[in-house]
């Protein structure tokens, strides 16, 4: 970059460049020796016409030198071949910092506003016709933004280019300084890839999360800062998307009622102990199988440590369980069986009830009780 604000802070210097914004000339010669720029344009070409049977006739104009800050008026023609009409027109810049485009795209004429630069710089717009074929004509033409006004433009840095995960939440951090101060910043998504939302785009840090791609897919981001004076500059980074690994679905490692063989009237526990191969966070589900035995209230069904609490029985019954895990995706499944015999004994002792509560619990010794089928009162082991 050619020293110019070194230059330009020199009096005299400020003096002639003040001078030489008001004869525009003069800002021709002053920054010629400096900072050539581009070669000279080529003298006015002549209009380019359509060929019979070719693609429309584009002229973008003629090079120009424009002061930095100021309003560029870009005059274009188009002239479809004969038998055809002209579709459509449309203006881009395609290099060199962003001119603000003031006003339609889509006509002969375009009207951008000038960067701010800091040093005599190019600027290259391309008008594009379409004619009622469907062919395509093109020409561009050059802007030459001189160098007038002394303000060091902003020092922009979007960080390092990254290679993220679809799914992985994407921090940026950027950086923005100047001579004077930077009075706003904003982030943006290049357009052309994926669609992505940007969670502060004013600030420095900027977050988005990665979307789903088919394949790796490179996304460019820029940030611009303006300072105090109007002056803006940007930089980019390209964050470069992977896709997500397949997900694999949850394992249920142990399922189990503990006991795995209750009386009426006891507590049983259901457990289950899931894992899942990428670390997903894991949600269980006890159900109740539909199989004819007597429905149960299951308490805590949606963790892993589930509890019933088994009613008084007149036989044998089984309870079937299912416990479901989910990756929020994917699922896993296991059916737990918990055998639940009647109470002993009708009418049981005091003496028998107490051996049963120091057995912890157990499967009663004695098998039998009411009969299957009978309406006789349930057997109780209560002391009223
Ligand atoms: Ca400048
Ligand atoms: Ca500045
Ligand atoms: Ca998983």
């Amino acid at each position: 970059m050619p020293p110019h604000h070194t230059h330009a802070t020199h009096p005299k210097i400020v003096t002639r460049l003040k001078r030489a914004e008001r004869h525009p000339r003069a800002v021709t010669h002053l920054t010629a020796h400096r900072n050539p720029g581009p070669a000279p344009p080529p003298g006015r070409r002549g209009p380019r016409v359509a060929a019979p049977g070719g693609p429309p006739g584009v002229d973008g104009g003629r090079a120009r030198r424009v002061d930095e800050g100021a309003p560029a008026p870009l005059n274009g023609a188009a002239t479809a071949p004969a038998g055809r009409s002209r579709r459509r027109l449309s203006w881009r810049q395609v290099d060199g910092p962003e001119a603000v485009v003031d006003g339609a795209r889509d006509q002969n004429r375009l009207t951008v506003v000038t960067p701010q630069v800091d040093a005599d710089t190019a600027l290259t717009f391309e008008l594009e016709a379409e004619d009622s074929s469907g062919a395509l004509g093109r020409d561009t033409v050059t802007v030459t933004v001189v160098d007038t006004f002394n303000n060091p433009l902003p020092t922009v840095d979007a960080g390092g280019d990254r290679t993220v995960t679809a799914g992985e939440r994407v921090m940026l951090n950027g950086a923005a300084r100047d001579d004077g101060a930077v009075v706003s910043v904003l982030w943006r998504v290049t357009p052309g890839g994926p669609a992505l939302t940007l969670e502060g785009d004013d600030r420095l840090q900027v977050a988005f999360t990665a979307p789903p791609v088919a394949g790796a897919t490179d996304v460019e981001l820029s940030l611009t800062a303006v300072d105090d004076q109007g002056g803006r500059a940007s930089d980019r980074v390209t964050v470069t998307i992977l896709p997500a690994p397949a997900n694999a679905a949850p394992r249920i490692d142990d399922a189990y009622a503990d006991p795995g063989v209750a009386s009426g009237g006891e507590t049983a526990r259901l457990l289950a102990l899931a894992s899942d191969p990428d670390n997903n966070p894991l949600q269980y589900r006890w159900t109740q199988r539909d199989d004819g035995a007597p429905a149960l209230a299951i308490d805590n069904a949606d963790t892993g440590d589930a509890k019933v609490t088994l009613p008084l029985l007149e036989e044998a019954t089984a309870f079937g369980f299912v416990v479901t895990v989910s990756d929020g995706e994917l699922e896993a499944s296991r059916t737990v069986t918990l055998q639940v015999t009647p109470r002993a004994q009708a009418s049981p002792g005091v003496f028998q009830c107490v051996l049963r509560a120091r057995a912890g619990g157990g499967p009663p010794g004695g098998r039998g009780g009411a009969p299957a089928g009978s309406g006789a009162s349930r057997p109780r082991c209560g002391l009223k």
